[in-house]
């Protein structure tokens, strides 16, 4: 058996469990559900830059700029961090720099892995199906200013139980992980209704944003980090 581990935040990326490894980054509300939407919608390539000043220089080489934090889009970039901004009609054939809160932040600590993927619900079936046949398989949750977020645990957990026939979980937060998945899912949008960052985006009047990050599978895609950049795999 292969094995499959869990880290809560960012900041519990280990880099020598994370070499050789294959990781998945997961921001579901909302960093990678845009990415995923983005490259699923034709963009050529998304960069995840940490600040504003290096997003907004990659106007002037031809980026779209999207700049988000506290759940905000910024004056001044084209578009923030909703999916639902990232369509065919404005994506297309772009390149895009974006910089988010935690989602653009998180991927960097992914650095030491063989191969790193972008993880939503919107592409869960297609990033299950490359993950079956990896070694150990890493889930990093991008979680809000270096605290676990319950969405992107829940996530975590959901791999960890369809890769249960080819990988078995070797941390606790792998375990903790599974045990909260298989408590949420009888009721993933009452359960969800109690996490942070719900309310937060909820208060900004981002239902609808929540709703699509929830979908599953809409995009047969796993976008994977090569160098700098996000592309289509
Ligand atoms: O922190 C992030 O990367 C974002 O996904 C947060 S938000 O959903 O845009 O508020």
């Amino acid at each position: 058996m292969n094995e499959i581990r869990v880290f809560l935040t960012p900041e519990m990326a280990n880099p020598r469990i994370l070499k050789d490894s294959t990781c998945v980054v997961v921001d579901i509300l909302r960093a990678t559900s845009s990415w995923v939407t983005a490259i699923g919608n034709g963009a050529k390539l998304v960069r995840p830059v940490t600040t504003l000043k290096e997003c907004k220089s990659l106007k002037s080489k031809g980026f779209l700029t999207a700049a988000e934090r506290g759940g905000q889009k910024i004056e001044g970039f084209d578009l923030g961090n909703s999916p639902l901004e990232y369509t065919p009609a404005i994506v297309t054939g772009k390149k895009i720099a974006v910089t988010t809160t935690n989602g653009s932040r998180s991927i960097k600590y992914a650095s030491a892995a063989k191969e790193i993927y972008i993880g939503a619900y919107l592409n869960l079936k297609a990033l299950n199906q490359v993950l079956q046949n990896k070694g150990t398989v890493v889930v990093i949750c991008s979680g809000w200013e270096g605290q676990p977020g319950i969405e992107d645990v829940i996530f975590a957990g959901e791999i960890v139980s369809l890769l249960s026939n080819t990988h078995v979980y070797t941390d606790d937060a792998a375990l903790i992980a599974f045990e909260l998945f298989k408590k949420a899912k009888q009721n993933m949008y009452f359960f969800l209704s109690q996490a942070m960052h719900v309310k937060r985006l909820l208060k900004l009047g981002l239902k609808k944003d929540i709703d699509y990050c929830l979908k599953k599978d809409v995009y047969d895609i796993v976008p994977r980090l090569i160098k700098d950049d996000i592309v289509s795999r």
